[in-house]
């Protein structure tokens, strides 16, 4: 009975430490931390030194204006002009990495990869060395959403050229930068890109055409992504010797009940959402999930259509795709409950990919919400996400290059610290069960262009004063935390920023 009793007091302390404090927890020594920015959301200079039009220049100048509170990324938070700056906070951080995209119109104003404009190069290189000499490693997306307006009147995405072209400008970026970049991003969110911006009107070049242009811009996506894998691992991987991935934004999907119909549909929407992307590069068998192809097989033929509104791949397609990435780049933020009823018939619009898929998605009201519609704090969600990819695809070696809060102005921000803490400790057990998580990027390191948000949704660490002419940067108290997560490499859920309580106390 003592033995118990003195074996129980024992756990508490190990769990508390001596001021009755929580746990701390550590991360791997390997762990990496960074922060992540997009071109269009926080470059502006939209029309400086060359650079030519890209989609969204184009849709946030239309009159009527798409965007939420009618704003536009002319300047956004001008890091075009304020990369020094930005590069000062990296290192306010301590952050080991900086995730950044490129500007494909800034550096090909054709979008061809016949004329290169110099301008462009100069900005990412006085970037990238200013990053290299403040120890900080570039992490490079090559697309995060911009694409040349050029190409988009050729189609864009739903253009089978535009996987050459695209390979054309990835070459540009390993022939500029990758003497000195060592990790990189192809592609931004296959499913943002093409069911967003291609099936619906939420997302430039607002196509919406959902349950065909959607698809077809999918094939191209998965194809100019590995032929540009594919480049750099014949080209340029022994000399460069860096690491390619594609970064797929992932909700987890919970069933609404544990009806059979409700797993089901759980399971649907995860692999329409991103299993099928994730599916095609990661696993052995590569190409489309079955599920998916079938689905939409039997719904087009019922439609009248001659052959499946989703595109094949063929042998050689799927075999190019397949194993194409050194390692998988997660992007997610939140989770829905799935279900399927008989309210689901005639729910969504004939064709479309809400259709094929056939399921109601809805957040749990209980759940904390974000200054977004879309984003709720579901930590266990990302932990079963994890869990997953562990069991179902593999356990491919992760980094998360996106997670991340929004919240109205304000710098104290603790529901953002709330979350980043809940959401690392989830990380955290994942890694303890053997997931293999090499890294993790918040998103966002300063406030920008939300898209269709405009500057209403605030991502970042630090926020930016939009009606400054300076856009002056001024860390929130989720900067004072996450710099202490960096610092130490661990979690310490008491931690209080000394800044902060003295800001308090001049109060
Ligand atoms: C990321 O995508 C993007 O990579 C990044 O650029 C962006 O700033 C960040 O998210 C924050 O949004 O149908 O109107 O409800 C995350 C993917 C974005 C997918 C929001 C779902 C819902 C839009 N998610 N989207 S809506």
């Amino acid at each position: 009975m003592n033995l118990l009793f003195v074996l129980l007091c024992l756990s508490t302390i190990a769990v508390r430490n001596v001021r009755g404090k929580s746990k701390v927890r550590y991360f791997p020594d390997y762990f990496e931390f960074g922060a992540s920015t997009a071109s269009y959301q926080v470059e502006g200079a939209w029309d400086e030194d060359g650079k030519s039009l890209s989609i969204w220049d184009v849709a946030a100048h239309m009159s009527p204006s798409p965007i939420k509170d009618g704003s536009t990324g002319d300047v956004a938070a001008d890091s075009y002009h304020l990369y020094k700056r930005d590069v000062e906070i990296m290192k306010e951080l301590g952050l080991n990495f900086y995730r950044f995209s490129v500007s494909w119109s800034r550096i090909l104003p054709s979008g061809f990869a016949n004329q290169i404009n110099q301008a462009g190069i100069d900005y990412y290189n006085n970037l990238i060395n200013e990053m290299l000499a403040n120890n900080i490693k570039p992490f490079l997306t090559i697309y995060h959403w911009d694409l040349p307006q050029s190409f988009q009147d050729l189609g864009g995405w739903a253009n089978p050229m535009i996987v050459d072209w695209f390979v054309d400008y990835a070459k540009v970026l390993f022939e500029n930068f990758g003497d000195r970049v060592k990790f990189w991003i192809s592609i931004n969110e296959p499913k943002q890109i093409c069911t967003e911006g291609y099936g619906t009107d939420k997302k430039a070049p607002m196509v919406n055409m959902s349950g065909i242009a959607d698809y077809m811009c999918n094939k191209n996506v998965l194809l100019a992504h590995a032929k540009t894998y594919r480049l750099y691992d014949e080209i340029y991987r022994k000399d460069q010797n860096g690491s390619v991935g594609i970064s797929i934004s992932c909700t987890w999907y919970e069933p609404a009940s544990d009806s059979n119909d409700d797993q089901q549909a759980a399971e649907d929407a995860r692999i329409f959402d991103w299993g099928q992307y994730v599916h095609a590069i990661f696993t052995k068998e590569g190409d489309f999930p079955e599920r998916i192809k079938k689905n939409v097989a039997y719904k087009s033929a019922e439609q009248g259509y001659a052959k499946s509104r989703l595109p094949e791949l063929s042998v050689a397609e799927v075999d190019l795709i397949r194993g194409s990435s050194d390692f998988f780049g997660l992007n997610s933020y939140t989770s829905k409950l799935v279900y399927r009823d008989a309210s689901v018939e005639g729910m969504y619009a004939v064709p479309s990919y809400m259709d094929d898929l056939g399921v109601v998605m809805v957040p749990d009201p209980n759940w904390p919400q974000s200054h977004s519609s879309w984003l709720q704090e579901v930590p266990w969600g990302f932990y079963k996400l994890f869990k997953e990819i562990r069991n179902v695809y593999g356990n491919p070696t992760l980094y998360v290059t996106e997670n991340g809060w929004s919240t109205d102005a304000g710098l104290i921000d603790d529901d953002r610290v709330r979350y980043y803490r809940n959401y690392l400790n989830a990380l955290l057990d994942a890694i303890e069960e053997g997931s293999d998580i090499r890294g993790y990027t918040a998103w966002s390191m300063i406030d920008n262009f939300e898209w269709m948000q405009g500057y209403a949704d605030k991502f970042g660490l630090y926020e930016v004063d939009f009606t400054s002419p300076e856009r002056t940067r001024t860390p929130r108290k989720s900067a004072y935390i996450y710099k202490e997560i960096v610092r130490t490499k661990s979690l310490d859920p008491d931690y209080e920023p000394e800044i902060l309580l003295d800001a308090t106390k001049e109060n």
